[in-house]
């Protein structure tokens, strides 16, 4: 049933995401200390939220914990409790361990359990209900990712006077996939619920659009999608636009940090740390089976194997950032790739030369910065993402207009980023010579090929982003208003 906004509410622009931008530190009551963790979408979003009396709601990280709602460096946040039940059912269970892989072309299988599925139905409408409580008339809600695609169908029915959009940071699958899942109907009818519906790519929007006729038959033109909407006068009908926002970085910021003398000195330390070699290639991921890190590490291991690299020459640099450690699959991928690190470190490295350094830690970002700059070749692989922001934050840092980026075909990031060096990760022989390619690249060729997709990163920033995503969505909620005038 429908409620009317209390009176107590205010809020003009909420983001509604699985996790509030904070970490809890620690302390109880009046005492309880936050700490910013740094990301994308606080830098993209915090001049709206400021701008427009904003709230952003979302869970704070601890389980079994409630929290009231809080201001931390001008924002205010609504933090959500989740059970621990909760964390392994809805969490780990439904978002990281059947959605994910789902959506990610089944790389790994994805587990359907009918728990985890009710469990994501009451998060979802817990949300959805905070954010119906948050909300001013009229307001602008942008619920973010995969684990809320219910709340816009929940929230729509609690109030429909709010301009409601989705945004989707990873692919939408196609329908032979996607028609995998047991709930297909419920999840696109819960993102239908929305006015806008963003995703990485064009090829995602259709995904999701080829689903919505197939599923329900509606009437799709273009971007449009026509939804059944009794509450609506006139045609009867809402009008849904479901399309791409590629996602960026904020450029400017991660070149001022480049730009920094002792981050500077400190690539320079780094190359020194690993004896000098000629090359240096670097991975960085969560640790995550998209992201195609085996692959990477066999075509590495084969090029010194074969002779076309030497360990004295070239090592490679791999920072797998620990993630969802409590999902079986991710431990069994953590395996793996120590066997195989391991393996080829025991066949390959000498004792004043080590074939990969492998980091499995989580760094600064000055760091990650200094680790950029002082990669000679930037290899991204990911066999299934829907951006992959590495991708445009090594080339944000390469002021210098240096460097060789080998960027996966099945990245977002690759519909933009068309002058890296393209390739099918599954192709291990085509990736091979796509890294030699990179090594042996013509200093001249590098610069033209960098100055390219600098320039292509800084004006598509993610100010850009959430500008031209809001601008959709406003725009589509004055078209909404007029069609249920006519
Ligand atoms: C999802 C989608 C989409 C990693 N390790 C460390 C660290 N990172 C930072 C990177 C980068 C971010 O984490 C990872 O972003 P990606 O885009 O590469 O990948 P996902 O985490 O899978 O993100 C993806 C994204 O959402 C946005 O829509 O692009 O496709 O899967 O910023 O730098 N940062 C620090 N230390 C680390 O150890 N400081």
């Amino acid at each position: 049933d429908r409620v009317a906004a209390p009176s107590a509410v205010r809020y003009d622009m909420i983001v509604v995401s699985n996790r509030l931008p904070v970490d809890y530190v620690g302390g109880t009551g009046a005492e309880i200390e936050w700490k910013t963790s740094p990301g994308g979408l606080v830098t993209a979003l915090e001049p709206v939220m400021r701008a427009a009396d904003g709230a952003w709601i979302g869970w704070a990280g601890v389980a079994d914990r409630e929290f009231d709602a809080f201001e931390h460096d001008g924002i205010e946040l609504i933090p959500v409790p989740l059970s621990a039940d909760e964390v392994a059912d809805y969490y780990e269970g439904f978002s990281n361990d059947t959605l994910w892989p789902l959506y990610h072309d089944v790389i790994a299988p994805p587990t359907f359990h009918r728990e985890w599925w009710d469990a994501y139905v009451r998060v979802n409408r817990r949300f959805a209900e905070a954010a119906a409580r948050a909300a001013a008339e009229d307001a602008v809600v942008w619920v973010q990712d995969y684990q809320l695609q219910l709340v816009p169908r929940m929230l729509r029915e609690q109030r429909p006077d709010l301009v409601i959009g989705f945004f989707n940071h990873i692919p939408f699958p196609a329908y032979g996939i996607y028609s995998q899942l047991p709930w297909r109907r419920q999840v696109v009818d819960g993102l239908l619920g929305a006015d806008v519906i963003g995703f990485q790519r064009a090829a995602d929007a259709g995904n999701f659009t080829r689903a919505v006729r197939r599923l329900f038959g509606y009437t799709t033109r273009g971007t449009v999608i026509e939804v059944p909407d009794d509450t609506v006068g006139g045609t009867g009908t809402r009008r849904v636009v479901a399309r791409h926002f590629p996602i960026s970085i904020d450029a400017a910021g991660f070149e001022e940090i480049a730009r920094r003398p002792e981050v500077q000195e400190r690539a320079r330390q780094i190359r020194e740390e690993l004896g000098d070699p000629k090359t240096v290639m670097l991975g960085v991921d969560r640790l995550d089976y998209t992201k195609g890190i085996r692959h990477r590490i066999k075509a590495f291991g084969e090029l010194l194997r074969d002779g076309r690299l030497s360990v004295e020459d070239a090592t490679l640099v791999q920072v797998a950032s620990p993630s969802r450690e409590r999902v079986e699959t991710y431990r069994q991928l953590r395996d793996e790739i120590e066997l195989m690190v391991g393996r080829l470190n025991g066949d390959q490295s000498t004792l004043g030369h080590q074939a990969v350094a492998y980091l499995h830690h989580g760094y600064p970002r000055e760091e990650m910065v200094a680790l950029y700059l002082a990669a000679d070749v930037m290899l991204v692989t990911a066999l299934r993402d829907g951006m992959n922001l590495v991708a445009k934050e090594y080339v944000a840092c390469r002021f210098d207009n240096d460097g060789a980026l080998v960027l996966s075909e099945f990245t977002g990031a690759s519909d933009e980023l068309r002058q890296a060096i393209l390739v099918n990760p599954h192709d291990i022989e085509g990736l091979k010579d796509a890294m030699m390619g990179a090594v042996e690249m013509p200093p001249k060729e590098r610069a033209r090929r960098m100055r390219s997709l600098r320039k292509r990163v800084r004006e598509n920033d993610v100010a850009h982003w959430s500008a031209s995503f809001l601008e959709a969505l406003t725009g589509s909620g004055k078209l909404a208003a007029g069609l249920s005038e006519q």
